[in-house]
């Protein structure tokens, strides 16, 4: 394949515009009604889950939350497009993308909350633990899908990541050895403009993120991150392509967070208000609205329903996490290593008798 062939295109792929229109691209098939109504559901879960997730911060109830608001079209796209056989490699931000894929809301944000390792049990739906470590999970994405060709399953990988872990060591790592061996992973890269304080202009040079692709020897493509529709095409093709045994894929995604990095963030002192307002009218929610309403396909009897799913999971987000949790020492031992060491054994008993000395059983 020529080089060029990989190069993303010049524009980030759009099949809605800003005002909910579509925006005709010869090469993409738009998503079916059934999945642009879906889509819909799943942001207006997003952003319930985004929303009440920030007020437990607040609380008291979680020790801090990377919100995704303003990215869910990414969330949601993401664990849309896989299959039940897939895996999915989250960041600390992804808890939408988590929650998409199956896993109970509550058991998701156990980990935020301060409590039992990761949460969940990543081989229920497939979705490895949240990395807070940036672009670590990359490289196990690489690990899961190159095994997954070795067994000659047809397991693709979603490795999700943002535009500041794409100046990390591992995200080189998993981009080289995922093209050589043709390993079945998308990576997506939600460029949401900063990493923390850090603009994308002193993060990179190059074009565009997705043009790191051309160098591996993968194609890279572009989108409109705010644009479901978009985003569910593009993904789907590279989960599609992965599948039929043609490699890795990076994808990257033009988004933008529109809240602090976590509530420990104070985001007016990097970034103007009126760059925020600006990102306000490219919602991903009230563009898929607009564009459900343009076609009739939104009743307001799904609206209700909808509005009704979101908030039950909400409830069940408020009811799961007041409650007070006592997480025991002991436990931090727990699934370290399928068989653990003796080291760990050590360990594990110099703190038992640590804590016995101080009164604490
Ligand atoms: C290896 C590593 N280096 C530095 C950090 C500190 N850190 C935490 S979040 C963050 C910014 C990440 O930005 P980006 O990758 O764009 O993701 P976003 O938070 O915007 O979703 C940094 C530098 C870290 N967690 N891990």
């Amino acid at each position: 394949m020529p080089s060029h062939e990989f190069l993303p295109s010049e524009q980030p792929v759009q099949l809605l515009d800003q005002d909910g229109r579509r925006v005709e691209d010869a090469g993409r098939v738009f998503p079916s009604d059934e999945a642009m109504l879906r889509a819909h559901e799943e942001l207006v879960v997003g952003r319930r889950i985004n929303e009440q997730a920030y007020a437990l911060v607040r609380q008291g109830r979680l020790a801090v939350y990377p919100s995704s608001y303003g990215q869910e079209a990414c969330e949601v796209a993401a664990a849309m497009v896989l299959g039940d056989q897939d895996w999915l490699f989250p960041t600390y931000r992804d808890v939408v993308s988590i929650i998409g894929r199956g896993v109970d809301p509550v058991e998701t944000l156990t980990l935020l909350k301060g409590d039992w390792h990761c949460g969940y049990d990543p081989t229920e739906h497939r979705v490895a633990p949240q990395t807070t470590p940036l672009a670590t999970q990359l490289i196990h994405a690489v690990g899961v899908a190159h095994a997954a060709t070795l067994r000659g399953d047809d397991t693709v990988v979603m490795a999700m990541c943002g535009d500041g872990a794409t100046s990390e060591g591992d995200f080189h790592e998993a981009l080289n050895f995922a093209a050589v061996f043709k390993a079945p992973v998308v990576f997506f890269v939600q460029n949401n403009e900063y990493a923390i304080s850090v603009p994308l202009a002193r993060q990179t040079v190059a074009p565009s993120l997705a043009h790191k692709a051309v160098g591996y020897g993968m194609p890279g493509e572009r989108v409109d991150g705010n644009d479901v529709a978009a985003l569910l095409s593009v993904l789907g093709d590279a989960v599609a392509a992965a599948r039929a045994g043609g490699g890795p894929s990076l994808v990257e995604a033009h988004t933008y967070r529109m809240q602090a990095h976590t509530n420990a963030d104070d985001a007016t002192r990097y970034r103007a208000d009126d760059e925020v307002e600006k990102w306000q009218d490219r919602d991903p929610l009230l563009r898929s609205e607009a564009y459900l309403a343009g076609c009739d396909l939104l009743t307001g009897e799904r609206t209700a329903e909808i509005a009704a799913r979101a908030e039950s999971v909400a409830t069940a987000m408020r009811d799961g996490l007041m409650l007070d949790v006592e997480p025991d020492p002991a436990h931090l031992f727990d699934h370290v290593y399928a068989t653990p060491t003796p080291q760990l054994g050590e360990q594990a008993a110099f703190l038992a008798d640590e804590l016995s000395r101080e009164g604490v059983s």
